[in-house]
């Protein structure tokens, strides 16, 4: 479903192996070194979703290759099958032109527990226009899509389940959006998950 000209919402994009070895995945990046972070704002606020990066670690509001808001370790690499998972969603949901010639070099991830939110912003901290590939797991959240110009309404939110894919690319790379709430308890029972988790790859131009 095209929600604006170049954002894409694919339901069930990932099979429950998919999702399972890819939640696998995020628990061994949560752990330390390098591991999950309570994200601090040069304003004294804190980021309800924690988060951990690959590749590159992000902190308010740039790009280092160390935790240097965190532990200081190295950042952990961004494994070559992440990408390719990049690569094949974007051609999957905008069509193979819109693949960067650019490797995927960035994962950030997001652990939302039933009251974690995330506020209207824009991702702009990349050096490059690549489409953002984001990949839910566990409980489903309410994804809010704004506008490029204003952080205002109108919004159109979309239910975002366990195994969903949005690509983010072209006019809407730099729109607004946010999470205003998740719904604890509906991740699928299999996974074991209390909470949801959400893996944005992208491009850092960088
Ligand atoms: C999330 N993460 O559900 C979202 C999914 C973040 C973040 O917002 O910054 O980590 S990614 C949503 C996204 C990325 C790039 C562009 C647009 C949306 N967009 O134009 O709407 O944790
Ligand atoms: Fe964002």
């Amino acid at each position: 479903t095209e929600v604006a000209p170049g954002a894409v919402h694919v339901p069930d994009w990932l099979d429950p192996e998919r999702q399972r070895a890819l939640l696998d995945a995020c628990r061994e990046w949560a752990r330390p070194p390098a591991g999950l972070r309570t994200v601090r704002t040069p304003g004294g606020g804190t980021m309800t979703a924690r988060q951990v990066c690959l590749g590159w670690h992000w902190y308010p509001y740039a790009y280092a290759r160390t935790v240097v808001d965190g532990d200081g370790s190295p950042v952990k690499p961004f494994p070559d099958w992440l990408g390719e998972l990049g690569r094949r969603a974007v051609t999957e949901a905008l069509g193979p032109s819109a693949v960067p010639a650019a490797p995927y070099d960035i994962a950030l991830i997001n652990f939302y527990d039933g009251d974690a939110r995330m506020g209207m912003h824009r991702d702009g901290d990349e050096q490059a226009d690549a489409p953002v590939v984001s990949l839910s797991l566990g409980d489903t959240c309410v994804f809010r899509f704004g506008n490029t110009g204003t952080r205002a309404k109108p919004y159109t939110d979309v239910e975002l389940r366990s195994g969903d894919l949005f690509v983010f690319g072209g006019p809407s790379r730099l729109a607004y959006h946010g999470v205003p709430r998740v719904r604890p308890g509906t991740a699928p029972a299999r996974l074991g998950l209390a909470g949801r988790l959400n893996v944005t790859l992208r491009v850092s131009g960088l």
